[in-house]
């Protein structure tokens, strides 16, 4: 029998998940789960290459959990785990950060982009070497696929240049991964500022929906969804803000971006927002009484998530051994 391909993907507990975060990754996860060998990681050791409360990082865990299974991702058919609990991420880590460059980390728009958010003296040595662990989380597993959002692109560009590097200097050792981005509309931005993306850890939060918003709080956010004066809805780069709006109403609706702009011609952006909060309602409904269900039985969870790392932890160390050998460590 053919071997299945591997898949590897994983969301920062940074914060509770948004529709940036479901709309451009997670849904993609679910559509794929039965094809592939798949392993999808909570990874809270990235949550804290920024200061981050520890009761906010235990609780944003179990959500992120909760909010993978809710949205369609099945316990029985894919790996699911947390990353602090298989010590081989950090292993790897620190072994492909001596095959790394600080050339190539400076250049990572992600990291440029957080550390201007931080005082410089606050800038973090695990924020710089952030894509470094990320390879080591994808390379360990030997993943085929990364299916990640538009913003992770060039993250797992430097991830396959590392791969390439050490298979190199050593000899076949990883598999280098593909970046799996949906064709169609693959990055959510903020309703803010729609020139920059959606994210979890935005201080403003009227800058994203959440999964676990409540209807209210999600009508009242895109009621306040920063736009533009034209005044007519088009979908084009001119109006970032309507663009954005149409592409969520695409994302959840299957339609197409120009025939929904069609549709609103005559009328108001007002309208617009309306109908884009009611879809998104009802879309993340039945997500949401899953999620409440899931966080109100953690022993579940707690289940799922030892079963998820004895079984990842297997695939990691058979990788992690073959590169302590070949870099020339002794095995004890
Ligand atoms: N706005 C977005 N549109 C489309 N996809 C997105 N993703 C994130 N934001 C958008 C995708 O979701 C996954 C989550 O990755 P992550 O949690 O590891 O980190 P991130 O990309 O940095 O996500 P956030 O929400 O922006 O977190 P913070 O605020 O902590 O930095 C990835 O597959 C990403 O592509």
């Amino acid at each position: 029998m053919e071997k299945r391909k591997v898949i590897f993907s994983g969301m920062q507990p940074s914060g509770s998940l948004t529709l940036g975060n479901y709309l451009g990754a997670l849904k993609n996860w679910v559509s794929l789960q039965s094809e592939y060998d798949s392993y999808y990681c909570v990874v809270d050791m990235h949550a804290i290459t920024v200061p981050k409360e520890p009761k906010d990082l235990r609780r944003n865990t179990l959500e992120v959990l909760a909010n993978y299974i809710a949205a369609g991702l099945d316990p029985e058919q894919v790996t699911l785990f947390i990353q602090s609990h298989v010590p081989a991420h950090a292993e790897l880590a620190w072994i492909l950060n001596c095959f790394s460059y600080y050339g190539e980390l400076s250049r990572m728009t992600q990291f440029k982009d957080k550390s201007k958010k931080q005082d410089s003296n606050a800038i973090t040595a695990g924020l710089f070497t952030y894509p470094v662990l990320m390879a080591a989380d994808i390379l360990l597993y030997q993943a085929d696929l990364v299916p990640v959002g538009e913003d992770q692109r060039q993250h797992l560009e430097i991830t396959r240049d590392i791969a390439q590097r050490f298979n190199n200097r050593f000899s076949e050792t990883f598999t280098v991964p593909e970046a799996y981005i949906s064709k169609d509309v693959a990055k959510i931005m903020s309703l803010q500022d729609p020139n920059s993306k959606m994210s979890k850890s935005d201080s403003n939060e009227n800058a994203y929906i959440l999964l676990m918003d409540k209807p209210d709080v999600i009508r009242r956010k895109f009621k306040r969804s920063v736009t533009d004066s034209v005044g007519v809805v088009n979908y084009t780069d001119e109006q970032p803000g309507i663009k954005n709006l149409i592409n969520i109403y695409s994302k959840i609706t299957n339609k197409q971006p120009e025939e929904i702009a069609g549709e609103y011609q005559g009328k108001g952006y007002a309208e617009l927002k309306e109908d884009v909060a009611e879809v998104v309602i009802e879309e993340l409904k039945p997500i949401q009484e899953k999620i409440d269900y899931l966080l109100k039985n953690k022993d579940y969870l707690e289940k799922i998530y030892i079963e998820g790392a004895q079984k990842a932890e297997i695939a990691a160390q058979k990788t992690l051994r073959k590169v302590k050998r070949k870099v020339g460590f002794i095995s004890r």
